[in-house]
């Protein structure tokens, strides 16, 4: 008889904001990247995407995926890379267990709602894939860790390998081929750092003109700056970074975190034709941070920018009052700012 049971497992995973930034790939098939990052996860509750996956034998032959209520396209090299590599973990489960029931032969369906706007530069497929590898390893019950799960979950898309993590984490560019050892791992946990907190500014809610997938090529193939970016830069920030944070140094995190994000649109400036991500409140808002810390006489806060316009802006909570308090009032009184458009999201890391 046909197994009627309909088997499923949730989870969900986290949006992480790089402060070493992601940008070139050596592989565009495995998404092997052309320099390591470093990211910081917010909280759970706040930005978040929340996954089930269900399988069944019951279930029509074709794999399903639901985004937000939506299908989406599953056939995709990215999605269809994960569903293979997932289901071969399992299948070699089952060929050591025969009690184990062949959830590698059912088909899939997998249903996730993010809690931010999708595809405005808040890092949704980060979120996105990681939740629906992990979702799928509980399933399928695989004894993998985060890091076993980074190495999939980076074929879906490379910054997803961060958010396999809470916390602090990096992705090691490595130097395999094959991509074996291009993988996530964690720099620190949260609670090593419990004092850091992050405001998101939310620009526009938009869908971004350039995907990052485009826009980094592009940058790789034609900028002379991005080169020097990744044989030196990269590397060197990297070490200062993780030491920063082991020491809980913020300035010195702020001072990397704000460079690294320039250094990064500067690249972006030099591509051949040139992407602009930021735009004029984005530019209002490094002119605040800069404001708030001239004020302040030293680094209480440190914006960082992705391929978007929105602006994270990270600080530590003894400090919450001039820095936060200083966005609140630039939220009411400027043009432009008010309302969705200048949406203030305020999360823990
Ligand atoms: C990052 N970004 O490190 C950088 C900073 C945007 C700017 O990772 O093609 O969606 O799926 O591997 O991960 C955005 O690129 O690109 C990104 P794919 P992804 O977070």
């Amino acid at each position: 008889m046909t197994d009627q049971k309909i088997y499923r497992a949730s989870t969900t995973a986290p949006v992480n904001i790089a402060v070493i930034k992601y940008w070139g790939k050596r592989d565009a098939k495995l998404n092997l990247p052309t320099n390591s990052s470093l990211s910081v996860t917010l909280a759970q509750n706040d930005l978040r995407t929340h996954t089930t996956a269900s399988c069944s034998a019951k279930y029509p032959a074709e794999d399903v995926l639901v985004l937000n209520g939506a299908p989406q396209d599953v056939t995709g090299a990215r999605t269809q890379a994960c569903f293979r590599e997932l289901r071969a973990l399992r299948k070699d489960l089952e060929s050591k267990d025969s009690s184990l029931p062949p959830l590698s032969s059912y088909p899939l369906k997998i249903v996730s709602e993010n809690n931010f706007p999708t595809a405005a530069g808040l890092a949704s497929s980060a979120a996105g894939f990681a939740a629906l590898v992990r979702a799928i390893a509980n399933l399928y019950e695989l004894p993998s860790n985060p890091t076993d799960l980074s190495r999939i979950a980076r074929q879906g898309s490379g910054s997803a390998c961060r958010s396999l993590f809470g916390g602090y984490a990096a992705w090691e560019m490595g130097t395999k081929d094959d991509g074996s050892d291009s993988v996530a791992y964690e720099v620190a946990p949260a609670s090593h750092w419990p004092e850091m907190r992050a405001c998101i500014l939310v620009v526009s809610a938009e869908k971004k003109g350039v995907s990052s997938t485009t826009g980094m090529q592009t940058t790789v193939a034609t900028s002379t700056l991005f080169a020097e970016r990744a044989r030196d830069t990269v590397p060197k920030r990297m070490k200062e970074m993780t030491e920063a944070i082991q020491k809980k140094d913020f300035e010195a995190f702020a001072r990397l975190t704000m460079k690294d994000s320039n250094s990064f649109h500067a690249t972006c400036l030099d591509t051949e034709p040139p992407i602009f991500y930021l735009n004029d409140v984005s530019r209002a808002a490094i002119t605040a941070v800069n404001a708030i810390n001239q004020a302040a006489g030293k680094i209480i806060a440190a914006y960082t920018f992705d391929a978007g316009p929105n602006a994270v802006v990270y600080y530590l909570q003894k400090d919450e009052k001039e820095v936060a308090g200083a966005f609140k009032a630039l939220l009411e009184s400027k043009d432009g700012w008010a309302g969705e458009r200048g949406a203030a999201v305020e999360v823990n890391s």
